[in-house]
């Protein structure tokens, strides 16, 4: 045995980059910790952090390319698999066009160097507009508000949160995700240091979680309503006459257009359908105003529902208005040393409503379609069908709404192929599986999520474990599909090119390449680079034509009717009463954790959290089975009566469902649960984004 190692490395599993130190003997895990010395994180980790040495020793994970046979899962070797599957899209492609073949890309790959690096040339050589991904059931709503108010999709207003006196936090749990769309390694600690130096903390949330728990006041919101609430808070604003722009006066365009239209949705109005009393909301709006510096942050509560796009436009324009914008302690614009906006120019064109999509007729965006209609792009015969799907670290079976309906057009492609580490819900579909290496065998640097980080801070990690022979890399996939799908020799110095080399490219190219940073740098600095808190830089980041930002861009004032037909129509669905939200859980990222027994021991998480009144009025007991029923399908979970639920409304965690069979996840399997996405309605989408609407799917329980 050799000497006890010490490594150093960002933990790629969820937004909040926190820095991990990996004690180790030659290929064994000894302990992973939080790195002390990384100047972000400080020392904080969560629980998932030790799950790494998982994911890396476990037996089920697939190292090698395996084939479905009629009489099962076969090894094949990579030059097999991949002269296979090149055939097999090319002849598609040709006998039924270049669309035939559709991409779905999952969670993973913004948590990769490697694919973050290499997609953009793989789905060039695959040609296809036909693209879809897990950002439409997340994050696609902020986009489109990015896009339309400041000109680039990536350009993201992110909470400064270790400078503000007073944070909104609408639909978001960040207690238990450590932030999203928040780059912010212990997150809870940041919380507390506001509430130390005398701040508030408000969470609006149909749920009380966590985060509301420890928030100095919570409100309960009815599902989806909370355009409503927003509208009104920026109707206080604007009926005190407290519109304050501060150094960005000159650059607002809209602002008469907001005026009017915040008019028509005073408080007294709104009130009765969110649920939340008009005086209420006139404090609230009143102690965001009165705060020194405030934000409202709002996140999947208020991206995955049907008036997400509103959401997050409101958010941005409340946050503006009351002067907390591009300034300490309100949103600000990260400046990360690799900058994904370096080349965009002022006054770009995105793709939104480039094209719509086939049979539904949703919007393009940012280069893909919203993954709520993919079963039907499959299932509905026609000009333009799709015919094959490469997924690449997704698992849409058990992610995307209506899942079980992806699953059964999934079966009915003519080929599919999977990249991914396990023989999981989605890639038991795939004709071949060609498997990545993983977590602390790569090398990393966190592309994306500097870009919506509370501080500037930058990273690189080296793989602590080589990979084995047999292994590819993520990015060696991709890069090998792309040059047999353009017949480049696979001796061409264009496959030589290395994320390495990217991004260093990129590093001395950016914002701090003046300043000598570059991939040696971070080498050199193992636990990372503080570059400073966020800084003012509006001027120099905004990339509209005009230089300002749209408080009031069109496609939103179109889409106000749609909002206001709510508070026309019955608060509740009589055949499916219940509205259906979805949780998550400390010790699960998404669907594809659940394989790490430290992970999933004890009891069963996976349970419906309903009100004592209406457990009451259905003669509900604790731990009784119900089945709980949607116009998509059904399935049964076990009760759990809290009053931490509003009334009205239930909950169940999101990511579970490993209950079917010939799937390699033997410890996921002990545990499986069930999958939210059985009966959530991939009909239900914000219809201004495309983004899947998940919260307050109407359901109907009964015991089962
Ligand atoms: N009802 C409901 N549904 C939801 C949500 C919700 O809140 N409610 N949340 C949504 C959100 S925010 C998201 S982001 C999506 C996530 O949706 P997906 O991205 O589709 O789901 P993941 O669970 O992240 O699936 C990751 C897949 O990648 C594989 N994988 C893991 N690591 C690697 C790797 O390093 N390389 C490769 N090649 N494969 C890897 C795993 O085996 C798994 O198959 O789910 C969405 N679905
Ligand atoms: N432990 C853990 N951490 C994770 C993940 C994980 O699976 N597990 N996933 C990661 C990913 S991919 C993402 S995108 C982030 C998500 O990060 P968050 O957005 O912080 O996480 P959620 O738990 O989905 O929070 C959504 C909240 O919205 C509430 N909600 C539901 N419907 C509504 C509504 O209509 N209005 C309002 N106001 N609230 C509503 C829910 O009760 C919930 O508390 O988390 C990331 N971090
Ligand atoms: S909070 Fe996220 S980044 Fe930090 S240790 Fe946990 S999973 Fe990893
Ligand atoms: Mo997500």
């Amino acid at each position: 045995m050799s000497e006890i190692k010490t490594h150093y490395r960002n933990c790629n599993i969820c937004e909040a980059m926190c820095g991990l130190e990996i004690k180790y003997q030659d290929k064994e895990i000894i302990s992973i910790k939080g790195d002390q010395q990384d100047p972000f994180s400080q020392g904080y980790n969560c629980p998932k952090a030790t799950a790494l040495e998982d994911f890396y020793t476990d037996k089920d994970r697939l190292k090698t390319p395996i084939k479905r046979t009629a009489t099962g899962w076969e090894d094949i070797s990579w030059d097999e698999a991949f002269s296979e599957i090149i055939d097999k899209f090319k002849g598609i492609q040709q006998q039924y066009g270049k669309n035939a073949l559709a991409i779905y890309l999952g969670n993973p790959n913004a948590h990769s160097l490697g694919n973050a690096l290499f997609l953009r040339p793989f789905m060039k050589s695959l040609g296809t507009i036909n693209r879809f991904s897990s950002a439409s059931t997340d994050q696609i709503p902020h986009h489109v508000a990015a896009n339309f108010m400041f000109g680039a999709g990536m350009l993201i207003p992110i909470p400064d949160i270790d400078r503000t006196d007073f944070m909104l936090i609408i639909g978001g749990n960040p207690v238990v995700s450590n932030g999203s769309m928040m780059t912010a390694p212990n997150v809870i600690g940041r919380m507390k240091a506001i509430q130390k130096r005398g701040g508030k903390i408000v969470v609006v949330d149909p749920r009380r979680t966590r985060t509301a728990k420890i928030a100095d006041q919570h409100l309960f919101i009815r599902p989806e309503k909370d355009a409503l609430l927003l509208f009104a808070m920026i109707h206080c604003v604007f009926a005190r006459g407290k519109v304050n722009l501060r150094h960005i006066e000159t650059m607002v365009t809209g602002l008469d257009e907001l005026e009017k239209l915040a008019k028509t949705y005073p408080p007294e109005k709104v009130a009765e359908f969110v649920g939340i009393k008009a005086s209420t909301i006139h404090t609230l709006a009143d102690d965001m105003m009165a705060a020194d510096a405030a934000i409202c942050y709002s996140r999947m509560g208020a991206s995955t529902q049907t008036f997400g796009g509103l959401c997050q436009w409101l958010t941005n324009v409340l946050n503006i208005i009351t002067g907390n914008f591009d300034r300490a302690g309100g949103a600000m614009f990260p400046q990360p040393a690799f900058d994904l906006l370096r080349n965009q120019k002022k006054g770009y064109k995105s793709s939104f409503g480039q094209y719509h999509s086939r049979v539904r007729k949703l919007p393009f965006f940012n280069g893909e379609f919203p993954v709520a209609t993919l079963a039907e792009e499959i299932q509905t015969a026609g000009e333009g069908q799709i015919k094959s799907l490469i997924t690449v670290a997704g698992n849409p079976v058990l992610s995307a709404p209506s899942g079980h309906k992806l699953a059964e057009a999934f079966d009915s492609l003519d080929y599919m192929v999977a990249i991914d580490i396990y023989l999981n819900e989605t890639t038991q579909y795939a004709n071949i599986i060609l498997p990545g290496t993983t977590g602390i065998e790569n090398s990393h640097f966190d592309i994306f999520f500097n870009n919506f980080s509370v501080r500037n801070t930058v990273k690189y990690s080296a793989p602590l474990f080589e990979k084995e022979p047999q292994q590819r890399a993520d990015w060696q996939i991709l890069q090998e599909i792309a040059a047999r799908m353009t017949n480049t020799p696979l001796d061409d110095p264009m496959l030589k090119i290395t994320p390495e080399m990217l991004l260093d490219s990129e590093l001395k190219k950016g914002a701090y390449g003046k300043q000598g940073m570059s991939l040696q740098k971070l080498i050199d600095n193992p636990h990372g680079i503080d570059l400073g808190p966020l800084m003012p830089c509006i001027e120099a980041r905004i990339k509209t034509a005009n230089g300002k930002v749209d408080l009031a861009p069109q496609l939103y004032i179109d889409d106000l009717p749609r909002l206001n037909s709510v508070m026309t129509q019955p608060a509740r669905d009589q055949q499916y009463p219940f509205d259906l939200i979805g949780r998550r859980l400390v010790k699960s990222h998404n669907t594809w954790t659940q394989n790490s027994a430290r992970l999933v021991k004890g009891k069963n998480p996976c349970t419906l959290e309903i009100h004592p009144e209406d457990a009451k009025l259905l003669g509900i007991t604790k731990g009784q089975r119900l089945k709980v029923s949607s116009l998509v399908g059904e399935i049964e979970i076990e009760a759990v009566i809290t009053d931490d639920i509003q009334q009205g409304v239930v909950s169940m965690p999101q990511g579970w469902g490993h209950n079917q069979k010939g799937i390699k996840m033997s410890v996921a399997a002990t545990q499986p649960g069930v999958s939210i996405n059985d009966i959530t309605d991939a009909d239900r989408v914000d219809l201004l984004t495309g983004n899947a609407a998940f919260n307050g799917t109407p359901v109907a329980i009964e015991i089962a």
